[in-house]
């Protein structure tokens, strides 16, 4: 009786082992890592821009579910037509329940100004009123409109950079403002100009030296301002004397302008490094 005991025993024990192996689960492998949120950075949006969408740039990917972008909750007010710091959040949670959230601020701001600051740029009008010239120094020179395009014909180049000038006066210019002044040029013959916004004292805002090539290229200029601001700013476009400026820009030839724009602007990535030299803001 004792050695059935012990044999039922010994097969209990071996029944309970292989009924253990048996029944051992397979295990999953179990999803403990969060899902990843791509582009929850802060933003800023011009009033009413309805081309904006709170999702614009967001994804979500999980290391199991793999892409799952559309499950996003998105919380929090948002108004594009009321000006405004919008704090939003963003909800992702993968199939196993781990949750990522970050949330960003959405600045509405008004919509910067694209007033063209230069009237008649686009020489749609007359130049009376807008637009005025003047030689001198030896320099020669007449400007005219010829199918909307303004050409000026430099006879002379004088002694000065100076010594022929089409300008526009009384221009806005605003302390703390950045611009960027935009134009159209060609030049029959390849030769130099000077473009400059001054004061009346002839300090200058801006001041570039443009070598014109036979072919119209889209010129465009920005600076930020931190002299005073003036509303009498005078923007040049001289063809003087380039002597000691550009190499062999002196051509007696014509000047073609077109599609003037002085426009206030963001400050550009690439303006900013170059500004950094001298100091930053
Ligand atoms: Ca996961
Ligand atoms: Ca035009």
């Amino acid at each position: 009786m004792k050695k059935l005991f012990i044999v039922l025993g010994i097969l209990a024990i071996g029944f309970s082992l292989i009924g253990c192996k048996k029944e051992e689960p397979i295990i999953p492998v179990e999803d403990t890592t969060a899902p990843l949120l791509f582009g929850v950075t802060d933003f800023v949006v011009d009033l009413g821009d309805t081309s904006f969408n709170l999702m614009q740039g967001i994804t979500a990917i999980d290391d199991i579910d793999g892409t799952i972008t559309t499950s996003i909750v998105v919380t929090g007010d948002f108004d594009i037509n009321v000006i405004g710091t919008y704090t939003i959040t963003y909800t992702i949670t993968d199939a196993a329940g781990n949750v990522t959230q970050l949330s960003r601020q959405i600045v509405v701001r008004e919509k910067p100004s694209t007033d063209l600051y230069v009237v008649n740029g686009d020489f749609s009008e007359p130049l009376d009123g807008s637009w005025t010239h003047w030689a001198g120094e030896g320099g020669e020179s007449t400007v005219t409109i010829v199918d909307g395009v303004l050409q000026y014909d430099i006879a002379a180049v004088g002694s000065q950079w100076w010594s022929n000038q089409f300008n526009q006066p009384n221009l806005k210019i605003t302390q703390g403002k950045n611009y960027k002044i935009i134009f159209d040029a060609k030049a029959d013959t390849p030769r130099g100009m000077v473009v400059k916004i001054e004061n009346a004292a002839y300090v200058p805002y801006l001041e570039e030296n443009v070598m014109l090539t036979s072919e119209w290229v889209t010129y465009e200029y920005e600076f930020f301002v931190t002299m005073d601001s003036i509303t009498n700013g005078k923007l040049i476009f001289a063809g003087g004397t380039m002597t000691g400026r550009l190499e062999d820009a002196n051509a007696i030839t014509t000047i073609y302008l077109d599609n003037i724009r002085f426009d206030e602007v963001e400050v550009s990535e690439d303006y900013r490094r170059y500004r950094c030299y001298h100091f930053c803001w």
